[in-house]
């Protein structure tokens, strides 16, 4: 469906097989060196959220290739085959699309992202998103501020939404999740997994 212009939701996107994998591959990646953290934000507060980077590791309000000191992991091909599948089935051609950027935020029972813009991208190329174990509650909100009008999606293990053209810029977060509404048979046994794939915009 098309909840807003640029916006393509696809629920059960990924089957359990591949749900699965990717969790498998996101444990993988969540370890040190350059593993899973909560990024500190400049006011100093931590994110509450944890995150692993691949490619580029994201820091307000830019893109580094370390993180405490050691080298960020590599953006895999796996993820590259993924993001250009998404990018077709979303809007029909994936437009070239080279994601070289993946954000994986792990979302324990209270966790939440505030209303925010993504826009340390250098970029406009489609924000990728894989949903995976319990559901998030995802609100899309508009260009202008964090004010209405938003409109609250249940994001759910398998979903992908993509965020191209108009929406690129929306601001958007995390309000709640919803604990024990995960998938069994994807080896996530509690909390959420979003992936999101980037098209930094940066050399190299
Ligand atoms: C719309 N992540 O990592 S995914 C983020 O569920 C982020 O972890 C949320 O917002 C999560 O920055 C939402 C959907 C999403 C991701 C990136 C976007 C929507 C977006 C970038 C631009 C517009
Ligand atoms: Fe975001």
């Amino acid at each position: 469906g098309e909840p807003a212009d640029g916006v393509v939701h696809i629920p059960g996107w990924l089957d359990t097989d591949r749900q699965a994998e990717l969790v498998d591959a996101c444990r993988e990646w969540a370890r040190p060196p350059a593993g899973m953290r909560h990024i500190r934000l400049p006011g100093g507060g931590v994110m509450s959220v944890r995150t692993v980077c691949l490619g580029w590791h994201w820091e307000p309000y830019r893109y580094v290739r370390e993180v405490g000191g050691e080298p960020v992991k590599p953006f895999p091909p796996l993820l590259t085959e993924l993001g250009r599948r998404a990018v077709t089935d979303s809007y029909g051609q994936d437009g070239g699309y080279a994601p070289d950027v993946a954000l994986v935020n792990f979302y324990d029972d209270t966790a939440k992202m505030g209303l925010h813009q993504d826009r340390d991208e250098r970029s406009m190329a489609p924000v990728v998103s894989l949903s995976l174990g319990d559901t998030g509650v995802f609100r899309l909100g508009n260009t202008a501020g964090r004010g209405r009008p938003w409109t609250d999606l249940h994001l759910e293990s398998g979903d992908l939404l993509v965020f191209g053209g108009p929406s690129r810029l929306v601001y958007h977060g995390v309000t709640k999740i919803l604990p024990g509404t995960g998938p069994g048979g994807i080896g996530l046994d509690g909390g959420r997994l979003n992936i999101t794939l980037r098209e930094s915009g940066l050399p190299r």
